[in-house]
């Protein structure tokens, strides 16, 4: 058996909108539609505040190409999707070809701030590779398979033969599997005939770009390592929610390397060698770009995935600039039915208010900011409602909306409503291969 190594790590998408998952789109992609006019997006648009509050800190296994998990694969899930989002905005995060007589060794890295796992469907394995706990191994050094704590790696080995051609999918599978599937923790494996392989779309990679990468990573390798910092144990603690709140901060900040570890940051950043920097740049660029469709010829690979995202919502549906006393801020219109709690972003949550969207309340409503407290604190509008804020106090006062649960969203691939969702671009007469994967638990 030939064995092939595939690297994964698990990696956080700040702020994903299943409706917009990308903000620097250029055409032919324009996201926040919905091309079936479904209720409250007659215009084919899905508003801002909707767009907002489908976001959630998405979860993905981001696949790489070097067991040092500094250069990610590129490559599109679906070569023929038109709306895919590129692979730093996509969930979810790889689909891994195969072929018969292949080794796989899967290495997962946890890059997140909770212990994950990887669990395959449909493969040939050993008790150590199962990964769904509590049924996992343990390792001399303490590493268990079904709990890869934040900065650990686990490899799990599976065995691919000829009675396992087609299309398994995997997925999370430590304790709260509902959950973090639902956040986009999951992917699927293609197992094809060694022919088959041929036509499998690449992602087009400039001249020589892919030989110098390979070379400096051949370089890199030679390099003494920083030591590692011990991995935190499980079990010993979540993070501050402080903590969790400049993790994220700088995960959002989007640069590579660069930023030291924070106190209390689980996970160490890779630092991003300088010579590698400038071909990371690029790869990003490359990947926003249009790239070429198969050839009419070429079967079409389609994976295609149904599932749900929900979790937890970071980012504010609301949110005003510092407000000088005598200033003021209008809402944007709430076109959704739901209950925003905010605070001030000055004094924190001992001033903190509400905002009910409910079908039948009024048009407008005004909050008096006072120091110390929004009067009142609590209000309604309609649909298509706003608020607007004004100080009266003698001090800067803010309204910034909380966070919480988001509104959840049916996914094809990581995206909802049409228009977002995968739209194939096909030759007349070009074949389509559709994989199906059904990663829709019902848990919610
Ligand atoms: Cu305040």
């Amino acid at each position: 058996m030939a064995t092939r190594n595939v690297y994964l790590k698990i990696e956080r998408i700040p702020d994903y909108s299943p409706v917009a998952p990308d903000m620097h789109v250029s055409p032919p992609i324009v996201y926040a539609r919905d091309c079936m006019r479904n209720m409250g997006h007659e215009d084919g648009k899905i508003p801002d505040d909707e767009v907002a509050a489908r976001r959630l800190t998405a979860l993905i296994y981001r696949e790489y190409l070097d067991p040092q998990y500094l250069v990610p694969k590129p490559d599109k899930l679906i070569a023929a999707d038109v709306n895919e989002p590129p692979f730093t905005r996509r969930v979810p995060g790889t689909v891994i070809y195969a072929r018969p007589g292949d080794r796989l060794r899967i290495h997962v890295k946890n890059g997140d701030v909770q212990p994950h796992s990887f669990h395959l469907h449909g493969l040939r394995y050993g008790i150590d590779s199962d990964g769904s706990w509590p049924f996992g191994t343990q390792s001399d050094d303490g590493r268990r398979s079904d709990e890869i704590c934040p900065g650990q790696t686990w490899t799990y080995t599976f065995e691919v033969t000829e009675e396992t051609i087609g299309a398994w999918p995997f997925h999370d599978h430590y304790r709260n599997i509902g959950a973090d599937v639902n956040r986009g923790l999951f992917g699927g494996l293609v197992v094809l005939r060694e022919k088959e392989h041929e036509q499998l779309s690449r992602f087009p990679y400039p001249p020589e770009f892919e030989k110098r990468v390979q070379e400096i990573l051949k370089q890199l390798e030679g390099r003494p390592h920083k030591p590692q910092r011990t991995p935190r144990a499980c079990g010993s603690g979540e993070m501050s929610t402080v903590a969790k709140a400049m993790h994220g901060r700088m995960s959002m900040s989007g640069h590579m390397g660069g930023g030291r570890p924070m106190p209390g940051q689980a996970v160490e950043r890779s630092e991003t060698p300088a010579e590698l920097f400038p071909y990371l740049v690029a790869l990003e660029e490359l990947a926003h770009a249009p790239q070429p469709l198969p050839r009419r010829e070429h079967l079409l690979h389609v994976p295609l995935f149904f599932h749900q995202m929900s979790g937890f919502r970071g980012a504010p549906v609301f949110q005003s600039a510092p407000l000088n006393p005598g200033g003021n801020y209008t809402s944007p219109k709430f076109t959704l039915a739901a209950t925003y709690k905010y605070i001030c972003g000055i004094h924190g949550a001992s001033m903190a208010g509400s905002v009910t969207v409910q079908p039948g309340g009024p048009s407008t409503q005004t909050v008096h900011i006072v120091d110390f407290a929004f009067n009142p604190a609590n209000v309604t509008v309609g649909i298509d409602g706003q608020v607007t804020w004004i100080n009266d106090g003698p001090s800067q006062h803010s309204v910034v909306e909380s966070g919480g649960d988001n509104l959840p969203s049916f996914c094809l691939n990581g995206r909802s409503f049409v228009g977002n969702t995968p739209t194939i671009l096909a030759h007349a007469g070009q074949r389509i291969r559709w994989y199906v994967f059904n990663l829709d638990l019902g848990m919610n």
